[in-house]
């Protein structure tokens, strides 16, 4: 059973049991991204807007073996990027690059958790590829594209598959470090090209307390943070500081406890507009459909506080935290991508041109920046976006799409079920690579409220590029 036949079901039980829809999405913390599955979350602020990058867990019916379908292991080939000015309304920028960038790999999956950093206006994206090392592409922009510049991996000893999940920070005085491994740690320092080893790897002579894989290496405030995911299963978020970036590191426990309610976990810590996050990943999405085990996960981020000596205050499980706080306004009247986003579950996204066959000979090279569009879209279903400010009043709504069939699209703020402020149809545009405008008068939409893109009555297929309040 699809995701989307489940929540399906959920608004249907809701709906004739008088609950709304809405209250159906548990109201915690929930993750960030709901149009894939994603893990190995890596943050990084360009200029004002903070970008994620992270790994791609495949659905289902990305998984080209059929009897691999609903196999509980790693089906991962991709990485994607996603971006936010305000921590809640989220854009999807899709696969930055693939399996495919990495010419010598010799399998068609094991995409697992990359980090990209700016170095001198470049971005080095670097990534394992489970079992075969760990690689590194380079790009002018966080979209890509992305290239291999050295056709080989950057670190690989093949008598073991630990070298995964590599992190990279680059110290004040300018020599760059990359950490990496499970279940040791490993570390080696860079050359300023960022693209080969200064000198020979270094394994760490004893454990770190509870490290286990994932490690995030970076400087604050005087001291130097590796924080990682702990000893499976299952993996929590805990870090080490040290005074120096090559050690020794001592365990400072937790920033979140382990819980049944998770299995892996991964961190990624940044500091942007003031205050200071760390992303991680969980279940809580695929946990709307099945609680049975698959590696189908979904990134979360909390804000974290530094006591004065550096240590970091602890943070509740995901769903026992409120929904994390809006940094700013939300924007509506400019182009707003409809993969722009708060919550959108159910839905699907791609890139102009290119399918999402979960193939890897399908795939594209690393494209750069793309439009996209949202499509399987059915009824019932929403696209919400947290604290849009209508200001005076917003006259018109305008939303490019394209559809073989018809589509109501009812536009309500305050909940799902909240106060109608216009409607319009999309009608049959004759394909769904022929997009046009429909528009829908608005009343009484002043101030600042959450906005939710409500769809009805679907007929056919219906692609939805891009929206613009007036
Ligand atoms: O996502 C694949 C692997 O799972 C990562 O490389 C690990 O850190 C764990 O999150």
């Amino acid at each position: 059973m699809n995701l989307k036949k489940s929540l399906l079901t959920i608004l249907t039980l809701g709906i004739a049991s008088g609950i709304s829809a809405q209250t159906k999405i548990p109201e915690g913390n929930m993750p960030i991204f709901q149009t894939k599955y994603t893990a190995d979350p890596a943050p990084i602020v360009v200029g004002d807007t903070l970008f994620v990058f992270t790994s791609h867990d495949s659905s289902p019916e990305d998984i080209a073996d059929e009897n691999e379908k609903s196999s509980a292991g790693f089906f991962m080939y991709d990485w994607l990027l996603w971006s936010t000015t305000d921590m809640v309304n989220w854009t999807e920028h899709g696969a930055v690059a693939s399996l495919k960038d990495f010419p010598w790999r010799s399998r068609d999956n094991g995409a697992w958790a990359i980090q990209t950093v700016e170095r001198n206006g470049k971005f080095y994206l670097y990534a394992p590829l489970h079992g075969h090392g760990i690689g590194v592409l380079v790009s002018d922009s966080p979209y890509g594209p992305y290239k291999d510049p050295i056709g080989k991996p950057l670190v690989w000893d093949r008598s073991n598959w630990y070298d995964i999940d590599p992190t990279v920070f680059t110290d004040s005085d300018g020599q760059a470090y990359m950490y990496w491994g499970n279940p040791f740690t490993f570390y080696a320092r860079l050359n300023d090209d960022m693209i080969s080893l200064k000198d020979s790897v270094v394994k760490l002579d004893y454990k770190i307390e509870n490290y286990q894989e994932g490690p995030w290496f970076y400087h604050r405030g005087g001291h130097y943070y590796l924080a990682y995911a702990t000893t499976c299963c299952p993996e929590a978020l805990g870090y080490a500081m040290s005074d120096s970036p090559t050690g020794p590191w001592v365990s400072k426990g937790y920033i979140m406890e382990p819980t049944d309610r998770d299995r892996g976990n991964h961190p990624g810590i940044v500091d942007y507009k003031g205050h200071s996050y760390c992303f991680g990943q969980d279940y809580d999405l695929m946990h709307l459909e099945t609680y049975e085990h698959h590696e189908r996960r979904s990134v979360s981020v909390t804000e974290i506080v530094y006591n004065s000596d550096g240590t970091i205050q602890k943070v509740p499980y995901w769903l026992d935290q409120e929904p994390i706080k809006q940094l700013e306004n939300f924007n509506p009247y400019r182009r707003v991508e409809a993969e722009t986003m708060a919550w959108g579950y159910g839905f699907k996204t791609a890139k102009f041109g290119i399918k999402n066959t979960g193939i890897v000979s399908e795939m594209p090279q690393s494209t750069g920046k793309k439009n996209m569009y949202v499509y399987d879209i059915n009824n019932g279903e929403y696209i919400k976006l947290r604290g849009v400010d209508f200001k005076k009043g917003a006259k018109s709504f305008s939303i490019a799409a394209s559809s073989t069939g018809s589509l109501d699209v009812v536009l309500r703020i305050d909940g799902v079920d909240g106060k109608i402020i216009g409607k319009t149809t999309i009608s049959n545009t004759g394909s769904t690579s022929n997009y046009k405008n429909f528009t829908a008068k608005i009343t009484n939409a002043k101030g600042v409220h959450d906005f939710y893109i409500c769809f009805e009555n679907v007929k056919g297929e219906v692609n939805l590029d891009y929206w613009q309040m007036k």
